[in-house]
């Protein structure tokens, strides 16, 4: 055999179609037949529409095989309930898994389209608020990844998360219209609709039997958006409930010249899954918020039940097929939902019933501010779901029962177990519902879990020991390094090969790169052409000029007082009279970013954002200071901006007060991309710290237990300001009007605050932080040092998958794995 012959491929390439062509002549062929336009008349939005529609016709094939083979199996199937899922764009992630990022980019450039240019048009689904919306969205993709039968329930908002726009640095809220122009990826499901009643009463039947006749009712419609796991291995279904009225129209009313009136349900079903609530980590207390849990948890109740009694029959084995996971305790309610369709429809004992529902339930806690635990007014919980009432009553009865049994419980602890709150007015006390309603009770890092054991749920684990264990968040590598980095992506294929994507705890293998002087080049060259592309974004989006090779310096999340984003500009301020005062030392140039959106209800977090915006105006402003700092924030903080910033980072602040941020995710993007984190030692901090190792992260300030105690010893800000001159300085030029000149006394009362109580002690940790800062400094000047921590970082992060934290969820709590 000659060297020709084994070279010859055995058929003649020149006659078949490349695949790109097919996909093209297809693409166009959607274009035509779907969209209604030739590609001359096509615009963007047709280009990106006529795209997805060809792709999903794969993902469609997929999906319906994921589905069958499950039924097949008779497998059991997980159910993660949340009222948010904070998705984001779904293209990029789609082609990615898919693995035809290339050959769609190819097909597109031969009809004249820059798939980048249509993906950037795509809008955010942005149906969740910060942390807990995005780690849904990242569990929905692990558990098709893992190739695990699962569902995600919630809401189908007509209006996402507000899109945040500055005015003069001040916040506004303006509705976004995610779905103007129509949603490619989502099925409507007209035979999937569910009876949900509210309010009425509830009379007794014959032989002990009840009956609850609701006074309104919608109708709970289904909508569907496949969820496509790594490789197209497995498609999952996210399933987001819409209201409809089910008389649409009046139609007597109507011809009565009543037009308004006969349309009157409509709207009232409407208004139901219209928006998202905007708040994060407190809940919002209206009766429509109560509305809106109970009907995307009925539904789901429902159509759970639905699908086991249709595929095994016997509603007994329930718990042995399904799996239900309650995102925090916004769909605690289905606890008394499902106990109602078993005991009143299904017919079951009180305590047979009670059994299937506590072994099918898992509830996950993802906050210990006491301000943020969910709880319900008795009388309106008792005016909008009677039965559901009389429900909590019983297990409560039953609860207390067991608890008394308990040796060491006393009345106190009775009353803190109990599932109304009977000091002042009667509150039904949501977490406890969900905690008694559960196998199992989780917590979100290490930390957070052994606090919860302490603090909230002090009580309830002494009468249940067993029932609270972790399971420390994760994120997906696919959206937040492959997808978000290409660049380092291809940088980490060449040095270690593929097999990261597949398993991402095979980063390891780049350890011993942190030591190879030509790689950290590589890398930082990586590093800075993010840098430079994130420069050319605010260039053109902001105005502002950013120097690349100064540190990026980010904070990037929710705007609340413990998160401390008024501790980073504190120390920007600080650090800019610094730089004024000593011209002549060698000052390293930083670049500060800040971003995210506050609740439109808190005030002091909206007070947080203007500072933000007058200490940037003042300092990028300020002729003495050059590019020695720049500060900026970056409106309308979103999935997508994070996938632009975040690669882009050079050090990711983390810096809450110990024992308040339950985990943190973020912490866990910037780390994976390379940067280093400066923080405390709260949440999942803590367990970066263990795995990236400690000369590879700045930590520093009080730890949750000192924080607990000089807050039990009556710390004092006042007492500490006086004692940092630093400090001092800085939050007197803030308090005086420097930065705000046109209106002097705006920020005196946040100042205040500092001095007087000082909750989240800021002023405690004011110095470790600045000194930390000058350490980030140090280190950022010895080139090689930074190079082979941001590396180490890099390679050591891959626990933080969400493919790890579900295989614990699977294996531990769901038992599918
Ligand atoms: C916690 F309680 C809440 C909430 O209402 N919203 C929210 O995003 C976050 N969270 C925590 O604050 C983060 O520490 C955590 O990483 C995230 O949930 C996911 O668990």
């Amino acid at each position: 055999m000659t060297d020709s012959q084994i070279a010859a491929p055995p058929t003649a390439p020149a006659a078949t179609v490349p695949a790109s062509t097919a996909l093209a002549s297809a693409i166009v062929d959607t274009l035509v037949h779907r969209i209604g336009k030739d590609a001359q008349a096509a615009r963007p939005h047709d280009w990106l529409a006529a795209t997805i529609f060809t792709l999903r016709n794969e993902i469609i094939e997929r999906w319906m095989e994921s589905t069958k083979a499950a039924h097949a199996a008779g497998a059991k199937r997980v159910y993660y309930l949340s009222l948010e899922f904070l998705i984001g764009r779904l293209l990029r992630d789609a082609l990615s898994n898919l693995r035809h990022d290339d050959e769609v980019a190819e097909a597109l450039a031969t009809l004249g389209v820059d798939l980048a240019q249509i993906e950037e048009i795509e809008p955010d689904a942005a149906l969740g608020n910060g942390g807990l919306g995005r780690l849904a969205a990242c569990f929905m993709e692990s558990l098709a990844s893992l190739d695990l039968p699962a569902y995600g329930y919630g809401i189908r908002y007509v209006n996402g998360m507000f899109r945040q726009r500055l005015d003069d640095g001040w916040q506004m809220e303006l509705p976004e219209n995610w779905l103007a122009h129509g949603n490619p990826w989502e099925f409507e499901r007209r035979e999937s609709a569910y009876f949900v009643g509210f309010g009425g009463e509830v009379t007794s039947a014959a032989e002990g039997r009840v009956h609850w006749s609701p006074a309104e009712a919608v109708e709970a419609v289904a909508f569907d958006t496949p969820m496509v796991g790594w490789r197209g291995k497995r498609v999952n279904t996210l399933r987001l409930w819409n209201a409809r009225a089910f008389d649409p129209i009046k139609l007597d009313q109507f011809n009565a010249g009543d037009f308004k009136g006969a349309l009157d349900g409509q709207l009232r079903a409407e208004t139901l899954t219209r928006v998202l609530y905007p708040n994060d980590s407190t809940p919002a207390g209206q009766e429509l918020r109560l509305r809106q849990e109970y009907f995307f948890s009925s539904a789901s109740i429902q159509d759970i039940v639905r699908r086991h009694v249709q595929y095994f029959g016997d509603i007994r084995t329930l718990a042995d097929k399904a799996a239900i996971q309650l995102n925090d305790t916004h769909p605690a309610v289905a606890v008394a939902e499902l106990m109602r369709i078993l005991t009143d429809f299904h017919e079951l004992p009180f305590d047979v019933a009670w059994d299937i529902t506590r072994a099918t339930f898992g509830y996950t806690n993802h906050t210990l501010l006491p301000e943020a635990l969910e709880s319900w007014p008795l009388p309106l919980f008792e005016r909008l779901l009677p039965r559901h009432m009389q429900i909590v009553y019983a297990i409560n009865a039953k609860l207390l029962r067991e608890a008394s049994k308990v040796e060491g419980i006393d009345g106190r602890a009775i009353a803190a177990i109990s599932l109304i709150d009977e000091g002042g007015e009667r509150r039904v006390r949501m977490a406890n519902l969900a905690f008694a309603g559960s196998h199992s009770v989780n917590g979100v890092a290490a930390l957070h879990t052994e606090l919860m054991k302490k603090t909230v749920f002090a009580d309830l684990h002494r009468l249940y020991p067993d029932r609270i264990n972790n399971k420390t968040n994760g994120i997906t590598p696919r959206r937040w390094l492959q997808q978000c980095n290409p660049g380092l992506t291809a940088l980490l294929g060449e040095a270690i090969g593929p097999d990261f994507q597949d398993d991402a705890a095979k980063l390891t293998a780049l350890v011993p790169f942190a030591d190879d002087a030509s790689f950290r080049e590589r890398f930082a060259a990586v590093k800075r052409s993010n840098k430079v592309t994130l420069s050319t974004y605010i260039k053109e989006s902001m105005g502002l000029t950013l120097d690349p090779d100064a540190i990026f310096d980010i904070q990037i999340k929710r705007i609340h007082e413990y998160k401390r984003q008024l501790l980073g500009i504190i120390e920007t301020v600080a650090l800019y009279d610094q730089i004024r005062s000593h011209p002549e030392r060698r000052w390293t140039p930083r670049v500060k970013l800040f971003a995210g959106k506050a609740a439109s209800s808190y005030h002091n977090a909206k007070l947080i954002i203007k500072l933000a915006n007058d200490v940037a105006k003042r300092i990028n402003a300020d002729p003495a200071i050059g590019d020695l700092l720049k500060v900026a924030f970056v409106p309308n903080y979103n999935v997508s901006m994070a996938e632009r910033i975040i690669p882009a980072a050079d050090l990711s602040e983390q810096i809450s007060t110990a024992g308040m941020e339950a985990s943190g995710t973020g912490n866990m993007k910037f780390a994976l991309n390379g940067a280093l984190t400066i923080g405390t030692l709260d949440g999942a901090n803590i367990e970066i710290k263990d795995h990236v190792g400690d000369d590879n992260i700045f930590i520093f300030g009080l730890t949750a237990d000192e924080v607990a105690e000089k807050r039990a010893g009556g710390y004092r800000g006042r007492d500490v300001i006086a004692g940092s001159a630093e400090l001092a300085q800085a939050v007197n030029a803030i308090a005086s009007g420097v930065f705000s000149p046109d209106d002097p006394s705006r920020y005196k009362g946040l100042m205040d605050g500092l001095y007087d109580h000082d909750w989240f002690m800021l002023a405690a940790d004011f110095d470790a932080y600045a000194a930390a800062q000058r350490d980030v400094d140090a280190k950022w000047n010895d080139a090689d040092s930074w190079g082979r921590s941001a590396i180490l970082n890099v390679a050591n992060m891959g626990w933080f998958s969400s493919d790890r934290t579900i295989g614990e969820y699977a294996k531990q709590i769901w038992g599918v794995m």
